[in-house]
């Protein structure tokens, strides 16, 4: 059937003065919904058939355009007239729990005025959607996604807030967890009560020769305390795809149903405001049999039907993949010119290189990974960041990390977790059966760089460095750097979670403290460690704020012959980011254009003597060239 049958049936319940955009819209993402759906879903629509099931999709969507707000049209209207706007130097992200930041939604709400002091425009809430009942994985088991969670506010709650972020020229992000429901989520009680649609869901299987044919092939998120990735069910009599939790139930994205109730999750949520969603888990969406089921050419394709979705109804909205993937699997989730996938991708493997440096002193890894990152593609950008609320996962470095790459990134691991001996760091060894295996580590930046283990001024000083190290590369990097609440006050590790025992086998909870009101009180005196930090961070955004050759298009390129303890990174023509990951002041001769040129960020006394820079330990130098 010709697309225009299908473009009517969105236009025809869209108010006039909707419909002349709209069309203009479809008309050019239109078709690539439809080629992208039909060969996902072309034979798999049962008796009715695949148009009339893609026609009542084109007339849920027109209707979920119909019902945004003004407010948001405007906003739409905005961004499709400049699609680059977040690429700009000027663009700084924030993370947090909500509880944990202001207790519920209204508390984030008077935060604004910190989050502008900062410089934020990008705030990423983790999951404050109705979560099952018990333990959820802090939030990331939802129950119901057009519910706020009832201990952090209401629906009212949420757009008030959205509201009043865009006012203050910040954008709200929320996850959106498409790989997996809650096993109390409305279809998982279906499936449980024996109805046959609601398990058509998900992945169910009566005996174990499927999963352990898949068993064969695929990774662990959880080894130590979610081992393999099904779960038997009793209700179900059967065995349920479960890649996280046993209580998170993957979704059967191959199940055209799954694809249409979750564009109208994701759209749902949009109209109340969310600007941005952070897609959880991408890389699982799609499940194939002698392979890890990550990153499969279908899990793309779903991504770019929803980036399509987006487009037509929606364009105001930012999709941001969260794919913890090796770096050579991370493009694919920006997609191309002809076929967009994600906005934003995490650059996990950036994140990760940084630490290896810190631990190894040398900067191989991260040039690795710098080598292995291609440009960007129009109206797109990578995720910068120094920490999260996961854990720094070491195996997406093996590439990078070269032939002993087990062993490289278990010593990194060990390092961090302060076994090794003379190690500054305080942190965790994240769901490692084998202390020689390589998995992930936890602990809060301040904790990994030194701060915690400090007893004298200059400890303190070089922990400080240290950190806001990090911080600058990812400020610098060419991305949307994201702060992790907590960072900007160099807060440390939180223990209390060993107390909770449905909390402590996850040493995760060990860097999701709660905002510390007294460190918050002190960070414009520079005397305490928390405002060195604060203001060092401060003064790292301003630089960042005041150069466009900072922005996230502008072009990189590595220095390939500075020594092994430095990053030399130039941005454009004329701007120079150096990075000292050595406990050694480091040198790097300048060619002529850059003697005498300004610095615009200088830690720790870099000096420059004919040519010569002299960067000290775990120091920084940015220089500007006329
Ligand atoms: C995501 O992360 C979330 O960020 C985690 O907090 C959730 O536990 C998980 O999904 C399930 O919803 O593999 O690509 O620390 O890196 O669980 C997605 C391990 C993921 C995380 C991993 C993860």
């Amino acid at each position: 059937m010709a697309f225009d049958v299908f473009a009517d049936r969105l236009l025809a319940v869209l108010p006039e003065p909707l419909r002349a955009p709209a069309a203009q819209r479809l008309a050019a993402s239109g078709p690539v919904l439809h080629r992208l759906l039909t060969g996902l879903y072309g034979g798999r629509c049962g008796a009715a058939g695949f148009d009339a099931w893609f026609g009542g999709l084109m007339a849920d969507l027109g209707r979920l355009h119909a019902q945004r707000s003004p407010a948001l049209h405007a906003l739409d209207a905005e961004r499709a007239a400049n699609p680059d706007w977040f690429l700009d130097q000027r663009m700084l992200g924030y993370c947090t729990y909500v509880q944990k930041f202001g207790g519920d939604l209204a508390g984030v709400a008077r935060r604004i005025p910190y989050l502008q002091e900062l410089g934020v425009t990008y705030l990423h809430l983790l999951p404050f959607l109705r979560p099952r009942a018990g333990e959820n994985d802090g939030g990331f088991a939802v129950t119901s996604f057009d519910e706020v969670d009832p201990a952090l506010g209401s629906n009212a709650d949420l757009e008030a807030l959205t509201a009043q972020l865009r006012g203050a020229g910040v954008s709200l992000c929320s996850d959106l967890i498409l790989n997996h429901v809650a096993d109390d989520h409305a279809w998982a009680l279906a499936a449980k009560a024996g109805d046959a649609a609601a398990r058509a869901r998900f992945h169910v299987f009566p005996d174990r020769e499927l999963p352990d044919r898949h068993e064969r092939t695929l990774g662990q998120v959880f080894p130590q305390v979610a081992p393999g990735n099904f779960t038997y069910v009793d209700a179900v009599q059967g065995w349920v795809w479960t890649t996280f939790y046993p209580y998170q139930w993957d979704l059967n994205w191959s199940n055209p149903d799954v694809f249409a109730e979750m564009a109208a999750v994701m759209l749902r949520l949009a109209n109340r405001g969310i600007e941005a969603f952070r897609l959880d888990s991408t890389a699982f969406l799609w499940k194939r049999e002698g392979t890890n089921s990550m990153n499969q050419p279908e899990a793309h394709q779903l991504l770019q039907a929803l980036r399509a979705i987006v487009d037509i109804v929606a364009p105001g909205v930012l999709l941001k993949a969260e794919a913890i993937v090796p770096t050579r699997e991370l493009p694919a989730y920006l997609g191309s010119a002809e076929a967009p996938e994600c906005h934003i991708a995490y650059h996990s493997s950036l994140m990760a290189a940084g630490w290896v440096a810190l631990a190894e002193q040398d900067t191989e890894v991260l040039r690795a990974v710098v080598r292995n990152t291609p440009p960007l593609p129009r109206a797109a950008t990578w995720l910068s960041y120094v920490r999260c609320h996961d854990d720094i996962g070491w195996n997406v470095l093996r590439a990078e990390a070269g032939e002993d790459s087990a062993a490289r990134l278990s010593s990194a691991s060990r390092f961090f977790a302060g076994v090794t001996p003379g190690s500054y760091a305080r942190g965790a060894i994240f769901q490692s059966t084998d202390p020689n295996a390589a998995h992930g580590s936890n602990g809060m930046a301040a904790s990994l760089t030194g701060l915690q283990t400090a007893s004298t001024d200059e400890a303190r000083a070089l922990a400080l460095r240290r950190m806001l190290l990090l911080h600058g590369v990812a400020l610098s990097f060419g991305a949307l750097p994201v702060l992790y609440m907590g960072d900007e006050l160099a807060m440390l590790n939180d223990e209390s979670y060993l107390a909770r025992p449905e909390h402590a086998m996850d040493s995760r909870w060990l860097h999701r403290p709660v905002f510390d009101e007294a460190r918050w009180a002190h960070r414009h005196d520079a005397g305490t460690t928390e405002g060195a930090m604060y203001e060092g961070l401060a003064q790292l955004i301003r630089v960042r704020r005041a150069h466009d050759a900072l922005a996230a298009g502008a072009p990189r390129t590595l220095l390939a012959d500075a020594p092994a303890g430095l990053l030399a990174l130039m941005r454009g023509e004329r701007l120079l980011t150096v990075f000292n990951f050595s406990d050694a002041p480091q040198q790097l001769a300048l060619d002529g254009a850059w003697r005498d040129c300004a610095a615009i960020e200088q830690r720790a006394d870099a000096t420059g003597v004919q040519g010569v820079l002299t960067i000290a330990p775990y120091a920084m130098h940015w220089l500007v060239r006329a």
